[in-house]
């Protein structure tokens, strides 16, 4: 024989996600509202707006609201609660702040989202070495931007992502190797990344409640119900998972969605929450200094039956009155009058911004809804 089989090292993945960012870095800049119920999205006009909640600071969760939330029932939950608007190029100067500074430590770095980043720090070679740098990350963001995260520290990309969730705000987590199965299997299969509501209640009809539940189920009865992606959920319910931290490329588009609480064919409703879409996206451009030349609206019915169309324009542009007009159109041509549960709009074709085209279309106030 000869050789031992060599003991590999294990993998230690980080993943870093900003608490209630948008309202987080409001409350920063403004140390009037710190401790309140704060709400970052539409405007709620005395309950009678239309449009969606961005996000909340934790004092607004208390009262119930949520992401995505209509903006009339947030302020039915919470009627002195703060209500902005979103400010995106200050929430995308923190985040390249927040990015930059993560990217310094010169490990693997991969950015998920404005908000999120994994870090592969393998190299640390041990898990309580690792912990002490989530630790270090926390605190030097916190002292350069005054604005407070949540970590995990995991042997794969997944745990690592459900471990920073499991105790927000300011939390950290450290799943050693080994651990994952046990770590994920009192957990609701919801905590699951993708599963969502339809996904969970699915689940929860085959009495599958918890992860464990899902790792303990026949994989082959999986595979009837839900396909090649049955395999997929249990390995993860097994804490397998061998996706790498990547460095993405340049940004390839730009794009919001939103889910209706409950599936809504009222026009209105739609063009205010496409409108919401419109704003969010554009303020992202602007926030990158991004031009765009492809426009793309996605609709999806009852039953998951999913349509997009696309536009493409002659030029590259970062006019709002443009993107406004051509996400109406693609709307228009899409949709059949049926009950939509998704609505979703992105941008591609982007190229960087060259001041001199700037189209100044795009002012918004960022002064309370009063
Ligand atoms: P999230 O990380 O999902 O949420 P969060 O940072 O506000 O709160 P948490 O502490 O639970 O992580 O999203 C990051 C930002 O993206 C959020 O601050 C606002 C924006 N966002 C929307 O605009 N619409 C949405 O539906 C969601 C979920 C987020
Ligand atoms: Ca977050």
């Amino acid at each position: 024989m000869g050789l031992d089989p060599q003991k590999t090292s294990p993998r230690i993945i980080l993943h870093l996600d900003m608490d209630s960012f948008y309202a987080s870095v409001e409350m920063q800049k403004r140390p009037e509202i710190r401790g309140k119920p704060v709400v970052i999205g539409a405007d709620p006009k005395y309950g009678k707006g239309r449009g969606v909640v961005a996000t909340c600071s934790y004092e607004a969760r208390a009262f119930g609201i949520r992401s995505a939330m209509p903006i009339s029932q947030a302020f039915s939950l919470c009627p002195h609660a703060v209500f902005l608007p979103s400010d995106f190029p200050l929430y995308a100067r923190t985040s390249r702040e927040i990015m930059t500074s993560l990217r310094r430590y010169g490990f693997p770095f991969q950015q998920v989202s404005i908000d999120e980043a994994f870090l592969d720090l393998s190299l640390l070679g041990s898990f309580s070495v690792a912990g002490g740098l989530a630790r270090e990350l926390k605190t030097s963001i916190r002292t350069t931007t005054g604005l407070s995260c949540s970590v995990g520290v995991a042997s794969t990309k997944i745990v690592a992502k459900i471990a920073s969730d499991f105790q927000k705000p300011d939390g950290l987590i450290v799943v050693e190797e080994g651990q994952a199965a046990s770590f994920l299997a009192p957990l609701p299969v919801r905590k699951v990344p993708g599963i969502g509501k339809k996904s969970e209640q699915e689940l929860n009809g085959i009495g599958i409640r918890s992860i464990g539940d899902l790792a303990a189920y026949d994989v082959q009865r999986l595979i009837t119900r839900f396909g090649r992606g049955g395999i997929a959920l249990h390995e993860i319910a097994l804490g397998i998972d061998d996706g790498e931290v990547k460095e993405q490329d340049r940004l390839k588009s730009v794009s919001r969605e939103t889910t209706f609480e409950h599936d809504t064919d009222d026009h209105s409703t739609l063009i205010a929450v496409l409108d919401t879409l419109i704003d969010d996206v554009h303020k992202d451009l602007i926030g990158e200094e991004l031009r765009f030349r492809t426009i793309t609206v996605k609709i999806r019915y009852e039953g998951f039956v999913t349509k997009t169309r696309a536009k493409t324009l002659m030029h590259s542009t970062d006019s709002k009155r443009t993107l406004r007009s051509s996400a109406q159109d693609l709307l228009r041509i899409l949709w059949g009058g049926s009950r939509i549960r998704l609505i979703g709009l992105w941008v591609s074709s982007l190229e960087k911004n060259d001041a001199s085209q700037t189209t100044l279309d795009s002012s918004g106030s960022q002064e309370p809804f009063s």
